[in-house]
């Protein structure tokens, strides 16, 4: 397993937390370190119970929760085997300390279940000629890139599972949000929205399943995700998308791929996984 890094970045997203810090060699909980004290940190709009938020499970009175397996509406496995351990009755982060316990801005005890659509086409001249590069003379892809409000990082336009929603709902629905803004369209462009993404959302491939190296990682609670390639290899339909950033995207657009990206959590990994797919410049 990589070890995480953007989950030991001392302040924690939106706060002055600091985490206490982590060095590489301490980062496996096989590692014995008794001088480790992590801060304790749950944002306090977590703690006010909204519904995508567990309860406290620590103390008395704690409400028993299905580790480990679905539970009813929400999947609280994790894509990494084996299990995630359970010591005292509080999940442990898998990729191992982070210097925070409790759950910072993340509403799940355990895994916290994400999906990123990853929708790319190859980049084009003006004459619509596939752009090669000259060093690695291989073409170039773009994928679909929005900025995140929270942090500023340019990112995939992915999303939380919501309870209940399967993750090929999430991959559209997200998309839709972020890149199309569907929630400030009227109901008859949302329908064409949800129409022309349901048509290129019908064939994709999975890139990546499992732990996101996210800032907003705890020792606690930990976003997982899958990552599904949407290729339009023709560049007729999503290369010709109209798109218009929405929800917690501030910005969209098409985004030449190469090692030199700079991402939000650990989404360029991702992107590589597709240009290697693809065999892209890189
Ligand atoms: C990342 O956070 C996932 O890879 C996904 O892109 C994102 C989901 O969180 P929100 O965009 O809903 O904040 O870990
Ligand atoms: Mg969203
Ligand atoms: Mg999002």
């Amino acid at each position: 397993l990589p070890l995480h890094v953007k989950a030991r970045k001392e302040t924690y997203p939106n706060s002055d937390v600091k985490r206490f810090p982590v060095p590489d060699d301490k980062v496996q909980w096989s590692v014995d370190w008794p001088e480790y004290k992590p801060v304790e940190f749950t944002n306090p709009k977590v703690l006010a119970g909204p519904v995508w938020a567990d309860p406290e499970i620590r103390g008395p009175n704690a409400p028993k929760m299905k580790f480990n397996r679905v539970d009813g509406k929400i999947n609280r496995r994790s894509h990494m085997k084996p299990d995630y351990e359970i010591p005292d009755g509080v999940p442990r982060n898998p990729c191992g300390r982070t210097g925070m316990t409790g759950r910072g801005e993340l509403g799940k005890w355990g895994p916290n279940h994400a999906a990123d659509p990853l929708v790319t086409r190859w980049k084009r001249d003006a004459q619509g000629k596939e752009v090669v590069n000259p060093v690695t003379k291989k073409k170039v892809l773009q994928f679909i890139a929005i900025c995140r409000k929270d942090s500023g990082a340019w990112a995939i336009p992915g999303g939380m599972v919501d309870a209940g929603e399967t993750v090929s709902v999430t991959l559209r629905r997200e998309f839709g949000e972020e890149a199309m803004n569907s929630l400030d369209a009227t109901p008859k462009e949302r329908k064409k929205i949800e129409k022309a993404v349901g048509e290129l959302f019908k064939h994709g491939i999975e890139v990546y399943r499992g732990y996101v190296d996210d800032p907003r990682n705890t020792d606690n609670s930990w976003m997982e995700t899958i990552a599904v390639n949407f290729h339009d290899g023709t560049g007729n339909s999503v290369g010709k998308f109209a798109l218009y950033a929405g929800d917690d995207a501030g910005a969209v657009q098409w985004t030449d791929i190469g090692s030199d990206l700079t991402l939000f959590a650990s989404h360029e990994s991702f992107i590589e996984k597709v240009a290697i797919r693809l065999d892209a410049h890189w």
